[in-house]
């Protein structure tokens, strides 16, 4: 006698009479509810007549089951697509501490554009937290003589020393007013910082001309120097200086002028002695002679 063996899950109802039903037996083939919840089931071939589940109506229940499977496979999907979405992710990090984070590390944001999400270090405990850092200098391990092309898609450890990069700058602060903080603090272990009640960098079109204004603080302005200034690196010159190129002069990559008052991407070297204006400078604490031990760079959207 020919046989066919259908496993199916047990207690699960396969009837299409009633969906989602609990089954009220292991071992009858069709209970009370209509379902069919029998662990496996054996089905006379239909050339052995007799009983209630011939070939044709296991062929219907198996069309039953491959439907319910079907719309069961579009919900997961939706779900695990709805999961994964870009519009359930913070616009930066003030919107996560907002959301409930308050740990410190690295997190996914999506800005209010239709560019792609990315990774960014939030600081949530430095000034009330919620600050999108964007650069950081903790051990000279990262070299930060790099071209246009780096500092515009960003380079290094989110973790450690990087550059978050100049597109994702203006993605962030295309919309909206964000302040810049910037903390710094020398080799003997002093620390100072820097607070601006506006900060925006504009497009590549542009070459991410800063927008720097309203400075509080205790280290200093020296960013009023660099205000509306285009980014300039060693292969790119658009800065205000004739015939020379501030980068490549001062080792570094900024919105220098003619050239700056500031240079946190520049040469790591570690404390005073420094050659003049070439290492990781802040003129108004320490001056051109005096590169920092460390620098973060951060901002936050305001309300
Ligand atoms: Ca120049």
């Amino acid at each position: 006698m020919a046989l066919i063996s259908l496993r199916i899950p047990k207690l699960v109802c396969l009837s299409m009479f009633v969906v989602n039903a609990v089954c009220q037996t292991e071992t009858s083939i069709i209970d009370s509810a209509g379902c069919v919840c029998q662990p496996q089931l054996t089905v006379n071939h239909p050339a052995n007549t007799g009983g209630d589940l011939n070939f044709t109506n296991v062929t219907k229940e198996l069309k039953d089951v491959k439907t319910q499977l079907a719309k069961l496979q579009e919900t997961v999907s939706a779900l695990v697509g709805s999961a994964g979405d870009s519009a359930l992710l913070p616009k930066d990090c003030s919107e996560a501490l907002a959301m409930g984070v308050t740990e410190s590390g690295v997190y996914a944001i999506q800005p209010l554009d239709s560019g792609r999400p990315f990774n960014v270090y939030c600081d949530m405990d430095t000034d009330g937290g919620g600050w999108t850092v964007f650069q950081r200098r903790k051990d000279g391990s990262v070299d930060f003589f790099l071209n246009f092309a780096h500092y515009s898609r960003g380079f290094g450890d989110l973790e450690g020393d990087f550059w978050l990069g100049n597109e994702f700058l203006h993605r962030l602060t295309r919309e909206g007013v964000h302040e810049l903080r910037v903390d710094l603090s020398d080799f003997y272990d002093n620390n100072r910082y820097a607070k601006y009640g506006l900060f925006r960098v504009s497009d590549v079109s542009d070459s991410y001309r800063l927008t720097v204004r309203s400075y509080s603080g205790n280290a200093g302005d020296s960013m009023d120097n660099q205000n509306d200034q285009q980014f300039t690196t060693k292969d790119l010159d658009n800065d205000l200086r004739p015939e020379e190129n501030c980068a490549r002069r001062f080792h570094g990559a900024w919105w220098y002028k003619s050239c700056h008052a500031s240079n946190l991407n520049g040469a790591y070297l570690r404390g005073s002695g420094a050659a003049y204006g070439r290492g990781v400078t802040w003129r108004y604490w320490h001056g051109n002679e005096y590169s920092l031990k460390t620098s973060e760079m951060k901002i936050r959207s305001t309300p």
